[in-house]
């Protein structure tokens, strides 16, 4: 695995602001998870303990939709829903889709539901099973790696990521309902998500970890840049990776009810819910924009720079390049 430096406690070029801490203040395997003490407190839902999710029972025929948060994670895990449970896009299950798809982040111990949801305990799901994960590799589930399961890796260049994270992070609040999880501005954001300390272990080390594992056959490394270029080609890739054969009409029709303009109209997956339990009441919506280079509208000259520095730092030498327009 590529070692990406894992700054001493003096060296954070920034002084973290208290709230954010508890988002990165658990480590397990090196790597940085918020708080599962996050637990029970006012609106927040309950952060997974990661040695629980290390530790899930898992099911040959699992799905992992894997990615660092604000990569694209919501389209590919509603993409994979469509071919393996409705590819007729019958609406039939009208369920949020973190209850139809479970995030691992937000579970409890032994995989049972998530605060404040309806959704069954993992053990109870039937199969195919779809999850989300955001832990990079080493904090996957153990048995996932060992049983093969199929696990689908998104990856989004860091510029966007940044943006798109920013912008929902900025209106969290704390469970008074006031105190703002974030209290940095955007550059700050482009040092923070990019070291080892960050959450998830960070943008570079995350996706790097995924990287070095696209050649194993159960791995599939999508890029959120080649699905906003070539959605039906996206679609078709994940398909047969999936093992799974659908007819053109299903293919067109799950193009059209994955793109951008449906799912911010569908409340199963737009995240109008977080509304109401109390997470980001000030946040912009969660799809945003959906495009490929909105990170232009928000950078100056030095923002752009300090980002290509790091990309340069970290990516140079790994084969692993991004489309940022
Ligand atoms: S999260 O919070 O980590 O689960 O976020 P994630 O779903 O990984 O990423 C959110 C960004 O993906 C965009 N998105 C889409 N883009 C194009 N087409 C479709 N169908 C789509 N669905 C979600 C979403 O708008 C976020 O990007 P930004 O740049 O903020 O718009």
């Amino acid at each position: 695995m590529t070692e990406v430096e894992i700054l001493p406690d003096g060296d954070y070029s920034f002084q973290a602001a208290k709230p954010v801490d508890l988002m990165t203040s658990y480590v397990f395997h090196g790597v940085h998870f918020p708080n599962p003490g996050l637990c029970n407190s006012g609106g927040w839902g309950y952060f997974s303990h990661p040695e629980d999710v290390y530790n899930l029972e898992c099911r040959k025929d699992d799905v992992f939709v894997c990615s660092y948060p604000k990569n694209g994670n919501t389209w590919a895990r509603e993409i994979v829903y469509r071919i393996l449970v409705d590819p007729d896009v019958k609406k039939f299950d009208t369920r949020i889709q973190d209850i139809r798809c479970p995030d691992l982040q937000l579970y409890g111990p032994n995989g049972d539901t998530w605060k404040g949801h309806e959704g069954k305990p993992l053990r109870e799901l039937e199969s195919p099973r779809i999850f989300k994960c955001h832990y990079p590799w080493n904090c996957m589930p153990k048995e996932a790696i060992e049983k093969n399961c199929k696990i689908i890796f998104i990856a989004r260049n860091y510029k966007d990521t940044a943006v798109s994270g920013y912008s929902m992070m900025s209106g969290f609040v704390m469970p008074d309902g006031e105190t703002k999880v974030l209290q940095d501005d955007l550059k700050t954001m482009l040092h923070r998500w990019q070291g080892r300390r960050a959450v998830y272990g960070g943008y570079f080390f995350n996706v790097l970890s995924f990287w070095e594992q696209r050649q194993r056959e159960n791995v599939l490394f999508m890029f959120y840049e080649e699905m906003v270029g070539d959605p039906v080609g996206a679609v078709k890739k994940i398909c047969s990776f999936l093992e799974r054969k659908i007819t053109e009409e299903q293919l067109q029709k799950i193009v059209i009810e994955t793109s951008f303009d449906k799912m911010k109209m569908d409340p199963s997956c737009n995240w109008e819910f977080l509304n109401t339990v109390g997470i980001s009441k000030e946040a912009p919506p969660f799809m945003r924009k959906g495009k490929v280079g909105n990170w232009k509208e928000h950078f100056d000259d030095e923002m752009s720079a300090i980002c290509d520095d790091y990309i340069e730092k970290y990516l140079q030498g790994t084969g692993l390049t991004f489309q940022y327009e």
